[in-house]
């Protein structure tokens, strides 16, 4: 199995760890990335696979699949053990829905807050995703009521973890009146597979001078 992803990838960070929580050996390669170039130049393997030319990109013998959810499935029913939606119909459609939320909810408004998000947004677009960030933490502390977003840790909790990890890189850190998010953050931060992705991730940062506030 080989996964395509970049140093700086929410996404393909998403993917690894799910990898990492299910003990899969897999190789990563990671494409071409700079914060000056962004993914560019394209590599040929995520430009064949992706139409949109995105990371992350899996391969496993003849099959090739893009896009960290639809990565996350396939693992899912590939590698069951341990399980990462819950078992119960229920909650398995709230942490996918709450997967979904993280990724195109919340994160969209992270984006806003990037370089080239906040030049195309400008700055009236950049105050009103500090808001909608903030807004979304406060929603998620008050609906947090076990230790992690839906029942056991979940792929929910690897994609609101990342999302709210590049916040926190852009001034949009949960703030202190969210306690329980904040030992949410503290418990999925601790996990193995978590920071044998996300060390590297805040390395990188600071080698480019960037630190979490
Ligand atoms: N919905 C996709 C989003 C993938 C995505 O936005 N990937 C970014 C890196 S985190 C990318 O490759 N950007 C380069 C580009 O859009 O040209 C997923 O979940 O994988």
């Amino acid at each position: 199995m080989k996964l395509y992803s970049g140093p700086l990838s929410m996404f393909g960070a998403k993917a690894e760890i799910a990898c990492h929580e299910k003990s899969i050996e897999f190789e990563l390669e990671f494409v071409p990335f700079s914060l000056s170039d962004l993914y560019s130049p394209k590599h040929v393997v995520v430009e064949r696979v992706n139409p949109k030319a995105q990371v992350p990109v899996l391969v496993d013998g003849k099959l090739e699949i893009f896009d960290s959810t639809q990565i996350f499935e396939y693992l899912e029913d590939v590698y069951p053990e341990p399980p990462l939606w819950p078992r119960n119909e229920v909650q398995r459609a709230r942490a996918r829905l709450a997967e979904l939320k993280s990724d195109e909810v919340f994160f969209p408004n992270v984006v806003c807050l990037m370089p080239a998000g906040a030049k195309r947004v400008g700055p009236e677009g950049v105050a009103a995703a500090r808001r909608a960030i903030q807004t979304l933490y406060t929603d998620l502390e008050d609906s947090l009521t076990t230790d992690y977003l839906v029942g056991d840790f979940s792929y929910a909790d690897i994609a609101f973890y990342m999302a709210s990890y590049f916040a926190g890189f852009l001034g949009e850190a949960i703030p202190e009146a969210c306690p329980r998010l904040i030992e949410w953050q503290g418990r999925v931060r601790a996990r193995s597979a978590v920071r044998r992705v996300v060390e590297p991730m805040t390395a990188f940062l600071g080698s480019h001078g960037i630190e979490a506030a």
